[in-house]
């Protein structure tokens, strides 16, 4: 097989939910020295796109939607130790979850994936993570930074719920937060108060490392000299 016909396989299979089919291509793009960031962007995410449209047509249902999504699942599992293992040194804390209310964890998972690779160490608290949750999490972990991440209209609110479940535990302050998932926009970001807001994986490792220096930066030039 050629590297294209790979790539058109794996968004076929990833499609239809064929998640043998997908971990055999996996495997066999990987054997043939093919990036696994190719894999993961010219075939595995087009494809769960597609499916969304689909399923906004009405051409698909949850039942597809959620094979794919297992589909796209088991073949990150394979990419994952290789988009995350770069040696890079530990750059801070990410604490990260998706909303009460929303199951999607895919675009999360591959957030975390970027993150580590980044050097980021990331503490996954899963999905459907209630504002007290987040609370415990950060007050025992004490991260750099919070990432909410939500998939739905109607859990996007979730944001401002935590938002202020921080605030009323006094540690608002003490955390970067940023939000994102496939609905969530800047503009909702600033809406809610939260730090920063990116559309993407690699976006978010930008952001956050940015965020990040910013705050020590103020940090440092607030110690007295
Ligand atoms: C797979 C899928 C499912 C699977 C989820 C499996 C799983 N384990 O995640 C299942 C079948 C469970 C599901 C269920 C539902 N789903 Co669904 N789902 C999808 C689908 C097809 C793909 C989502 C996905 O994983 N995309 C791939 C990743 C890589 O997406 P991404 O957005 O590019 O991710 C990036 C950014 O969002 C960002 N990011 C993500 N998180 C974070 C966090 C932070 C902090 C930051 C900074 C950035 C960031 O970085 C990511 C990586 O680059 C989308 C369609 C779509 N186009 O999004 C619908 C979609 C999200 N689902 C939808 C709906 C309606 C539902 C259901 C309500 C259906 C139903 N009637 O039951 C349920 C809700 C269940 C629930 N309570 O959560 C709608 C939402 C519409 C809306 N505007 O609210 C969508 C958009 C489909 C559509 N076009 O209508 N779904």
């Amino acid at each position: 097989m050629t590297p294209d016909e790979i790539l058109q396989g794996l968004y076929d299979r990833t499609l239809v939910g064929n998640g043998p089919g997908v971990l055999e291509l996996t495997h066999e793009a990987l054997g043939m020295e093919m990036e696994p960031q190719v894999l993961l962007f010219d075939a595995l995410i087009p494809a769960l796109e597609e499916v969304g449209a689909r399923f906004e047509r009405g051409d698909f249902f949850v039942p597809e939607m959620l094979i794919a999504g297992k589909a796209m699942a088991g073949s990150m599992e394979v990419l994952r130790p290789l988009l995350a293992d770069t040696g890079v040194q530990t750059v801070g804390t990410f604490l990260m979850g998706t909303v009460k209310g929303d199951v999607h964890d895919i675009g999360k998972n591959l957030v975390n994936i970027m993150l580590e690779g980044a050097g980021f160490e990331v503490i996954d608290l899963g999905v459907q993570v209630a504002p007290e949750k987040f609370v415990a999490a950060i007050e025992e972990h004490q991260p750099d930074v919070v990432g909410f991440s939500a998939f739905l209209t109607t859990t996007m609110p979730m944001f401002k719920a935590n938002m202020n479940a921080l605030e009323k535990a006094g540690i608002r302050d003490d955390v970067i937060v940023m939000v994102g998932g496939a609905p969530v926009t800047q503009e909702y970001a600033d809406a809610v108060g939260a730090d920063g807001y990116a559309a993407d994986a690699s976006a978010t490792v930008k952001k956050a490392k940015t965020l990040l220096k910013d705050r020590r930066a103020r940090a440092g030039a607030a110690v007295p000299v």
